[in-house]
């Protein structure tokens, strides 16, 4: 079998079509580092390190996943150029933290090894679906005004998102809430606090129950699992985990002290899809509901998160959004809604390449890391 020659970092900078604000802080362009892992036979995979520039929505930040993959990943995981994803996996378990790095340095390998193969990363993960059902993930307006709220709102309605998620923070959620109802009666809507709330808030976030709510996500801090099991019995709104469950043992754990009944999965949160398989084996066993996260992504990792979200236990729409919901310009063919739908690619590995033209010119910075040399 082919094996790793080299593994390339890239690092680019995308404009994002309006700043995303969350209880954390707000985004203008996204930084993001592409992995790409070629074979000696010249094949490439690609994967995408969904790390945030700054450690905003969870430690890891682009320049420490840089790092960390040059200097600590690559020589662990792949100095003989091992094209098993699997060999892969258990190498970078014996490293602590980094997972949104970990992913993106194993789902290259499995991308290459895919490709080498002739499989669609969807038929290799087990989808059952050939397109998903997508929502849309709405910042807080940066003028915090209802109105733009309502205008940015209803141009991904008339998109035909099939679901909306809005941000909330203390101050930005009863009222925010209730003008999109009052809206749309009928729309599929859900918030999403990012850690901003405390455990003596269980009122206000009761005070949305009213709106019909498919869930509530990460409303307290990501370690406080108790937080979120004695708030769900104080509230109608089911409670769903997004930064607290990092492996399928943090799932098992909130499922069975009933700290969520419902799970956000993010590959790079987890370390990669083949932890995410795992999350999603084990929610489908326990009658808990999952849906696909986003971070931003661009057309690479979009293309795998869509193949994910084809799983069986994938029932409620994901943040899958389509490429225009954050760039005017994608670094792939641009992935477009189609009713409210984006279609599972079913070319071998991911399914997309960057566009090389559109890729040079974003790129801010490159290295190549020569698997002799490591
Ligand atoms: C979430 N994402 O579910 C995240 C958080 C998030 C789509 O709501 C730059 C890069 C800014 C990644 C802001 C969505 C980000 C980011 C928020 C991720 O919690
Ligand atoms: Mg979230």
């Amino acid at each position: 079998m082919s094996r790793l020659a080299e593994i390339r970092l890239h690092r680019i900078e995308i404009p994002l079509v309006r700043p995303f604000r969350t209880s954390f802080g707000t985004q203008e362009t996204r930084d993001v580092l592409l992995v790409q892992a070629v074979t000696q036979d010249g094949v490439s995979g690609w994967a995408e390190c969904v790390a945030m520039e700054w450690p905003g929505y969870s430690s890891e930040y682009v320049d420490g996943a840089v790092d960390v993959l040059a200097e600590h990943l690559i020589p662990v995981a792949v100095p003989d150029g091992t094209l098993d994803p699997h060999v892969v996996n258990r190498r970078l378990n014996r490293l602590m933290g980094h997972p949104m790095a970990k992913a993106s340095l194993e789902t290259a390998v499995l991308d290459a090894w895919l490709r080498t193969d002739g499989q669609s990363l969807a038929s290799y993960l087990g989808a059952v679906r050939a397109e998903v059902d997508c929502g849309v993930s709405v910042g807080i307006p940066v003028d915090e005004s209802i109105d733009s709220l309502l205008e940015e709102v209803g141009g991904y309605v008339e998109a035909g998102y099939r679901r909306v998620k809005l941000k909330i923070q203390p101050g930005w959620d009863v009222q925010a809430v209730r003008a999109i109802r009052e809206a749309w009666p009928a729309i599929p809507l859900q918030t999403d606090a990012n850690q901003a709330y405390t455990r003596a808030d269980g009122h206000v976030l009761a005070a949305m129950d009213p709106f019909d709510l498919l869930l509530v996500e990460q409303p307290l801090p990501e370690d406080d699992l108790l937080g979120h099991a004695l708030l769900a019995e104080q509230i109608a709104t089911p409670v769903c985990l997004d930064e607290s469950i990092i492996s399928v043992a943090t799932a098992d754990t909130a499922i069975a002290f009933k700290a969520a009944s419902i799970i956000n999965i993010k590959p790079g949160r987890v370390g990669g899809y083949l932890e995410s398989r795992e999350i999603h084996d084990l929610c489908l066993e326990r009658g808990v509901p999952v849906w696909c996260g986003g971070m931003l992504e661009t057309g690479i990792g979009r293309a795998a998160n869509v193949a994910l979200a084809a799983l069986p236990g994938f029932t409620l729409p994901g943040d899958t959004s389509a490429s225009s919901r954050y760039y005017a310009f994608d670094i792939t063919p641009p992935f477009v809604l189609d009713d409210g739908r984006l279609r599972v690619p079913t070319a071998p590995g991911i399914g997309v390449d960057p566009v090389p033209a559109i890729l040079d010119e974003l790129t801010t910075w490159s290295a190549v890391i020569d698997l002799a040399s490591v």
